[in-house]
């Protein structure tokens, strides 16, 4: 463990801190100005949220899994907007690099992303290219020492105001097939390359994505993550690995919240003479939301820990990103429905929270994807042990 046990509970109690009397009463500024105001994000970066997980030799606090889950279940308790600004930074914007890069790359852009004044964005979404993510067409072709890359990306997070892109392109054009993706770290305002309109989106006011358009985009080849041709598609799905808990555990934060709050309605609220808290009905969807969000949790924690045990958790991050996705969905739901009419009015946050939650099942990969990686990994396992 990076951190002491107790460093890390001071460090959450901050965080809860930050979330109570900063975050849950900015929500609805920022939901309706589509911004996080630039004093919240001041003190995100004094509090070293975009470097939660960057090593510590380039200036981050190389946060392990656990640790970073555990964080990750405090801020989220704040409308998913607020995470998503710094949280490109710790997680798809920075791995790649983090994880594959070469060691001058790792020095040129590590510590910017860890400060927060360089935001990170990860480029592998495209307009056909969404779920079969092996068959990026963007391509990077070879032009003596350098790289022409054409392409669109598509719902690129915190694309307005990326200052460095990884971005996965065909380099090897014979084969449609994953092995001839590659990776580039591409900086923002390299000719070439430009970054849409903002998408209006169902929820996650605050939170910007956009397309990310290469046109005869020169770059150098010292900008080819790792230096080798061929393993894009690898980095990414390991960046993903751990994106996916991170999701997981943003799904748990807001769970929480959501519990919290439909608790507060209900007891406050009277109907028939009593609090509806009193009523068994409502206590059967408080109590199925608690379960929930516990299995989720422990869920998270535990492919956290495997995780930092060094061992290969894809399976265990895709089951914790479907089932804590798919639980805050129904949490959410919960809630609006204890809200009553009041849940699908916008001056209660229900409403807005009921929206936000619904991206958790799509994003980092569908629940139908983590379906599919989870059973494939268990059949062919299968396979192999009994030899057919
Ligand atoms: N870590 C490291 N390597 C991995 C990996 C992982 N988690 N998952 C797959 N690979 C490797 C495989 O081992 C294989 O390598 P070899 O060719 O050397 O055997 C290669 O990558 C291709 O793997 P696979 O054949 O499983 O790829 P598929 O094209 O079948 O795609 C899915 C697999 C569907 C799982 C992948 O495309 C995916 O995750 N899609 C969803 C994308 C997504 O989440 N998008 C959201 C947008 S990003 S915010």
């Amino acid at each position: 463990m990076a951190l002491d046990s107790d460093t890390l509970a001071q460090l959450c109690e901050t965080l809860r801190r930050f979330v109570d009397e900063q975050l849950i009463p900015a929500e609805a500024e920022v939901s309706e100005s589509d911004a996080i105001p630039d004093r919240i994000i001041q003190q995100m970066k004094e509090l070293g949220l975009f470097g939660l997980s960057a090593p510590e030799e380039f200036g981050g606090m190389g946060l392990n899994m656990e640790e970073e889950v555990s964080v990750m279940f405090e801020i989220s308790r704040a409308a998913p907007a607020f995470r998503s600004f710094f949280a490109t930074n710790v997680g798809i914007g920075m791995q790649g690099i983090a994880i594959d890069g070469t060691a001058e790359q790792k020095a040129k852009y590590l510590p910017g992303l860890a400060s927060g004044d360089i935001i990170g964005s990860f480029a592998l979404t495209e307009p056909d290219v969404g779920s079969d993510a092996g068959a990026v067409k963007t391509t990077a072709r070879k032009d003596g020492d350098h790289y022409i890359i054409n392409g669109t990306k598509r719902f690129i997070t915190n694309a307005p105001r990326a200052g460095v892109f990884t971005v996965m392109a065909r380099t090897d054009m014979k084969t449609k097939g994953a092995s001839g993706v590659s990776a580039f770290a591409v900086e923002a305002g390299t000719p070439g390359l430009s970054v849409g309109k903002p998408e209006k989106k169902l929820g996650q006011q605050g939170a910007h994505v956009a397309d990310v358009i290469f046109e005869d985009c020169r770059v150098h080849e010292s900008t080819l993550i790792g230096g080798v041709e061929g393993q894009g598609f690898k980095t990414a799905m390991k960046v993903l690995d751990k994106g996916r808990l991170s999701i997981a555990a943003a799904s748990v934060g807001l769970s929480d919240r959501m519990i919290d709050d439909m608790i507060a309605y209900a007891v406050e609220r009277r109907q028939f003479g009593h609090s509806i808290a009193d009523f068994q009905l409502v206590q059967a969807m408080i109590a199925d939301s608690k379960a929930d969000a516990y299995a989720a949790r422990c869920m998270v924690l535990d492919a956290a820990r495997r995780r930092d045990a060094g061992q290969n958790v894809s399976v265990e991050a895709s089951c914790a990103k479907m089932f804590a996705s798919e639980a805050c969905g129904r949490i959410a739901d919960r809630n609006v429905q204890i809200h009553g009419g009041n849940g699908y009015i916008r001056e209660y946050r229900a409403e807005q929270l009921f929206r936000d939650a619904r991206l958790f099942r799509i994003y980092e990969g569908t629940t139908q994807i983590q379906q599919t990686i989870i059973a494939k990994a268990l059949v062919a396992e299968n396979r192999k042990r009994i030899g057919v």
